[in-house]
C-alpha cells in the first residue's frame, strides 16, 4: 500500500492537515462518490500540528467537488450578449496581453484591475504582485480579503507595528479564559472549536465568552453569551476595560513598561459605566460584570474574533478595543493568551506576507513606506520609482472606478464578486460596464462567468503545487497529486505567461512552483514574517513550519519516515537547537518587543459609532448576514457535494418570535426584504436564537442556487475609514410578509437558461446590455 499524500485543507483559515490517498488502494474497493466517478479520499493528518487528524465536513468531502462542472478551456467573446467560444491558450493569453498594453499606452496603467483571493497559493499572490505592482507599476490589486481580514491587518499594524497574529493553537489547550467575539468558531473554524470545547470540558474552571447578536452553535456551549445588539461592540469592549481598571485588573507595570498612549485611553473609558454599557448592548449589568470578571481572574486570556469584528464601518477601531483589553492586563507573549484573530480563508495569511492588498508589498511592507518600494525595487531589479506610492484601488474601488469608467481591464481571479461584494445590483451593474473582464475560475458557470469577456480555466488545489499559511504562522506544503483536468493552468503560471508576453521575459521565467517560494521568502528576510528557512523541499520532508523561520538559525533536521512519522537522522545536529528556534516561533512577542519605532505597543483611544446604517421608522429591522457548517462561501464546491447540499434545505431569514408576532409571519412563511438598495426573499425560520431587532440570512446562495436569495443585494459598501473593510455585517432592512408560496418573480437576467447541477460548456450566458 503506498503512503497517503500529505497537505491542507484548501477551505478554511484553521488549515487542517490532510491525508489523501487514490481512489483505487490495493486491497480495497474503488472509492466513488455518489454518481460513480472514483474519487480520491480525505482524512485528517494525525501528523499535522495544527489539527492533530481532525477534520470537519468540509475537508473530508473536498475530493467529491473537485471534478464537477470544471472550466476546462480558455473561452472568449466579443460583448456579453454573445455566447462563448473556445479558443486555444496562445489566442486568449494573446488577447490578454493585446489589451493590456492597449489600457496601458491609452489610459495608464492604473487603469488595470486585478481582483484576487486568499484561496491562491502563496506563489500565485507573489507573482501576480511582481506583475501588478512591479512591472506594471500600479498598486490595483486587491484580494477578496479586503472584505475579510483588512480590518485585523489594520488593527494589528497599528497596535503593534507590524502584522501577524501572534498566539498559536496550542494555546488553545492551555487557556483559562477563551472570549470569543464576533466568530461562530464552531461552524466557520471547527477545528480550533473542538480543541478549545475539549480542554474547556476538561477543565472546570475554564471560562468560555461568547459575544455575538445570535446563540450560535458556539455561543450555545458558553459559560457567558452576551447577546449584544449588532454594532455594539466598542461599547462592550470599553465597558469591560473600565471595569478592569476599577476593580483593580490592571497590570500597571505592564502598561508602564511596555506601552504607550494609556491616559487617552482611561480618559475614554471613563463614559463607559456599566448602567450606560449594558443599556446600550442590550444585557444585563449582571453579565457584564461576570465577563470582566472571568477576564480579570484569569491568569491567561485568549480572545479570538473573525467577521462580527472585522466587517464593520469601525473594524479597526474594534480590533484595537479587543488589543487594549490584553494590554491593560498584560495578556500577550505568554501561553493561553493574547488576541488571536481567526483567519477566513486557507492562504489569507500567504496573501498578506506577500503583500496582496492594494497598499500593501511583499515581507509586511507597504507602498506608502519610501524605504520598502525601494527595497522592493532593486530586488525585483527595477528602476526607483518603478513602484507607485500610493496605494491602488480597494475591491471596492474597482467597483466605482467601472461605473466611472476609469477602468480598461479587470482580471478577476479565484473569487466570485457576484456573489460576495456588497451591494451586488450596484456591483453587477459596474461589471456590465466594464470594457474587459477576465475571469479566472475553476469552475464553469460561476455568477461571475456571465460578466466575463475572457475565461481562462485555473488548475485548483490538488492540481497544481503551492504553499498556504493558516492562523496560527504555520505554511504547510499543499503538493500536486491529481492532473488538472482539460486545459487548466496553476494561476501564477498564467500571471507568468502574460508577464512573458508582455515582454518582461526574464524576471517571470521561473523553474516551477518551489523556484517562486523561494524567489518570495527572499523579500522577508529580516522582516516580521521572515520565512528564509522555509522550502519547499523543506515542508515536504519535515512537515508544516511556523515562522518567523530564519535562514541559517535553523535549517531543519527532521525526515520523515515510510511510516509518516518523524524521526532525527543520523546526520542530525543539535535537536536543542532545532526546538528552541521553532518553540520561539510559536509565539509572538514573548519578549514585549513590538514592532513600533520605541518597541512599545500602543493603546487606542476610540468611542463606539455604532452602525453605518442604523435601523429607523422605514427600515426598522437590522440585517446580519454570515455562514453556515456546511457550505463555503458561493457553494462553487461545496454546492457540489451531495452530502453537504441535504444538509441544508434553502436559503431562510432567522427572525424573533416577538418581530415575528408583529409582522405577522408564521414558520416558513415568506418573507420579502427589502434595503435601500434592493430585495431578497427568504421562508421564515423562527427563532429565540437572535435578538429581537434582527434577522440573519446566510451569504452562501447566489444566483445560481437560488432566486432572489442574495445577502448581498441587500448590503451596503460603507467601510472603516482605517481598513476599507465594507460592512457587510449589518444593514437596515425592512420586512413584508407575503405569504406561504414562493412568489413568482422575474427570473434573474443572465441565468435564464442554466442550472447550475446541470451544466455544460455549451451553456451561453444570454445577458441584456
Ligand atoms: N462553514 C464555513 N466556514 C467558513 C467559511 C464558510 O464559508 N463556511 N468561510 C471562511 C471565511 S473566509 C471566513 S471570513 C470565516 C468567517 O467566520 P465567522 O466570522 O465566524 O462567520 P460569520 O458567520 O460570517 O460571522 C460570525 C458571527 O458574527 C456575528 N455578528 C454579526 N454582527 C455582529 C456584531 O455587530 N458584533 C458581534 N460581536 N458579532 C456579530 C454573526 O451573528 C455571526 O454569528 O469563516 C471561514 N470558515
Ligand atoms: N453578505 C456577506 N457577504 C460576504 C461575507 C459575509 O460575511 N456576508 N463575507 C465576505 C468574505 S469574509 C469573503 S472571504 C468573501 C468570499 O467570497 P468569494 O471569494 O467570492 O467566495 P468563494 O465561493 O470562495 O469564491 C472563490 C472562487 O474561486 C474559485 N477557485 C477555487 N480554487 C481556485 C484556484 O485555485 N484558482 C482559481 N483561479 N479559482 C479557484 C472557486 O471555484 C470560487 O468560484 O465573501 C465576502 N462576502
Ligand atoms: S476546519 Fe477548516 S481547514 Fe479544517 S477541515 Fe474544516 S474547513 Fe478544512
Ligand atoms: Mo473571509
Amino acid at each position: 500500500m503506498t503512503n497517503p499524500i500529505k497537505t491542507l485543507c484548501p477551505y478554511c483559515g484553521v488549515g487542517c492537515g490532510l491525508d489523501v490517498s487514490p481512489p483505487a488502494v490495493s486491497g480495497k474497493p474503488i472509492n466513488r462518490d455518489k454518481q460513480g466517478t472514483p474519487v480520491w479520499q480525505a482524512r485528517g493528518d494525525r501528523a499535522h500540528p495544527s489539527s492533530q487528524g481532525m477534520v470537519c465536513v468540509k475537508g473530508a468531502t473536498i475530493t467529491e467537488a473537485l471534478h464537477k462542472d470544471r472550466l476546462l478551456h480558455p473561452m472568449m467573446r466579443e460583448s456579453l450578449d454573445e455566447p462563448f467560444r473556445r479558443v486555444s491558450w496562445d489566442e486568449a493569453l494573446g488577447r490578454v496581453s493585446d489589451r493590456i498594453q492597449t489600457v496601458r499606452t491609452t489610459q495608464g496603467a492604473d487603469a488595470i484591475c486585478m481582483y484576487g483571493s486568499g484561496q491562491f497559493n502563496t506563489e500565485d499572490y507573489y507573482v501576480a504582485q511582481k506583475l501588478m505592482k512591479g512591472f506594471l507599476g500600479t498598486n490595483n490589486f486587491d484580494a477578496n480579503s479586503r472584505l475579510c481580514m483588512s480590518s485585523a491587518v489594520a488593527g494589528y499594524v497599528q497596535s503593534f507595528g507590524a502584522d501577524g497574529p501572534p498566539c498559536c493553537y496550542d494555546d488553545l489547550d492551555v487557556t483559562d479564559c477563551a472570549f470569543l467575539i464576533g466568530t461562530n468558531t464552531a461552524e466557520c473554524h471547527p477545528i480550533v472549536f473542538n480543541r478549545l470545547r475539549k480542554h474547556h470540558k476538561q477543565h472546570k474552571h475554564v471560562k468560555l465568552i461568547v459575544v455575538d447578536p445570535r446563540k450560535t452553535q458556539t455561543a450555545e456551549v458558553a459559560d457567558l453569551h452576551l447577546a449584544i445588539k449588532p454594532g455594539t461592540d466598542i461599547d462592550l469592549l470599553n465597558g469591560i476595560a473600565y471595569l478592569l481598571l476599577y476593580r483593580g485588573y490592571l497590570d500597571s507595570v505592564f502598561v508602564a513598561k511596555h506601552t504607550n498612549h494609556f491616559t487617552a485611553f482611561a480618559e475614554v473609558i471613563e463614559d463607559y459605566k456599566p448602567d450606560v454599557v449594558a443599556k446600550r448592548c442590550g444585557i444585563s449589568i449582571e453579565d457584564l460584570e461576570t465577563a470582566a470578571q472571568y477576564w480579570g481572574k484569569s491568569k491567561r486570556v485568549l480572545s479570538m474574533w473573525s467577521m462580527g469584528i472585522n466587517q464593520s464601518s469601525e473594524g479597526t477601531a474594534k480590533v484595537r478595543s479587543i488589543i487594549n483589553l490584553h494590554l491593560m492586563t498584560g495578556q500577550i507573549g505568554k501561553p493561553g493568551a493574547g488576541p488571536f484573530s481567526l483567519t477566513g480563508q486557507p492562504n489569507a495569511m500567504g496573501g498578506r506576507e506577500a503583500g496582496g492588498l492594494s497598499h500593501l508589498l511583499p515581507g509586511y511592507r507597504s507602498v506608502k513606506n519610501p524605504q520598502h518600494r525601494a527595497e522592493v525595487e532593486q530586488f525585483w531589479g527595477l528602476e526607483p520609482g518603478q513602484i507607485s506610492p500610493a496605494p491602488g484601488r480597494t475591491a471596492w474601488d474597482m467597483i466605482t472606478g467601472m461605473e466611472e469608467g476609469a477602468v480598461g481591464l479587470l482580471w478577476i481571479a479565484a473569487t466570485n464578486p457576484a456573489v460576495s461584494m456588497p451591494d451586488l445590483e450596484r456591483t453587477k451593474r459596474a461589471l456590465l460596464r466594464s470594457p474587459f473582464t477576465v475571469y479566472q475560475e475553476a469552475y464553469y458557470p460561476t455568477e461571475t462567468s456571465a460578466y466575463a469577456h475572457v475565461l481562462l480555466p485555473a488548475a485548483q488545489w490538488s492540481e497544481a503545487p503551492g504553499t498556504m499559511t493558516n492562523s496560527e504562522r504555520r505554511v504547510t506544503l499543499c503538493p500536486q497529486f491529481r492532473t488538472p483536468p482539460g486545459e487548466a493552468r496553476a494561476d501564477w503560471v498564467i500571471f507568468a505567461e502574460v508577464a512573458r508576453r508582455l515582454g518582461f521575459s526574464k524576471p517571470f521565467t521561473f523553474n516551477g512552483a518551489a523556484d517562486v517560494h523561494a524567489e518570495f521568502v527572499q523579500l522577508t528576510r529580516g522582516r516580521p514574517c521572515d520565512m528564509t528557512g522555509i522550502t519547499h523541499d523543506r515542508l515536504r520532508y519535515e512537515g508544516p513550519l511556523q515562522w518567523p523561520c530564519v535562514q541559517g538559525e535553523d535549517e531543519g533536521n527532521i525526515v520523515q519516515t515510510e511510516k509518516g512519522r518523524f524521526r532525527f537522522p543520523s546526520f542530525m545536529r543539535n535537536p536543542q537547537k532545532l526546538s528552541a528556534s521553532r518553540l520561539a516561533a510559536k509565539r509572538l512577542y514573548t519578549d514585549y518587543q513590538f514592532h513600533t519605532p520605541d518597541g512599545r505597543a500602543r493603546f487606542a483611544a476610540h468611542h463606539s459609532r455604532g452602525l453605518a446604517e442604523p435601523p429607523d421608522d422605514r427600515y426598522p429591522y437590522v440585517l446580519t448576514t454570515g455562514r453556515l457548517y456546511g457550505h463555503w462561501h458561493t457553494q462553487t464546491r461545496t454546492g457540489r457535494v451531495d452530502k453537504i447540499r441535504q444538509m441544508y434545505d434553502g436559503p431562510f431569514i432567522e427572525i424573533h418570535p416577538r418581530d415575528a408576532a408583529a409582522i405577522g409571519i408564521k414558520e416558513g412563511g415568506w418573507l420579502d426584504v427589502r434595503s435601500r438598495r434592493g430585495i431578497a426573499r427568504f421562508p421564515a425560520k423562527i427563532t429565540t436564537a437572535i435578538v429581537p431587532q434582527t434577522v440573519f440570512v446566510p451569504m452562501h446562495w447566489g444566483a445560481l442556487w437560488a432566486n432572489k436569495a442574495e445577502a448581498n443585494a441587500l448590503t451596503h459598501p460603507e467601510a472603516c475609514p482605517d481598513s476599507l473593510q465594507p460592512e457587510l455585517k449589518a444593514c437596515a432592512v425592512q420586512l413584508i410578509p407575503v405569504g406561504f408560496e414562493m412568489p413568482a418573480i422575474e427570473a434573474d437576467a443572465p441565468f435564464e437558461n442554466i442550472s447550475a447541477r446541470s451544466t455544460s460548456l455549451s451553456v451561453s450566458t444570454p445577458l441584456k446590455k
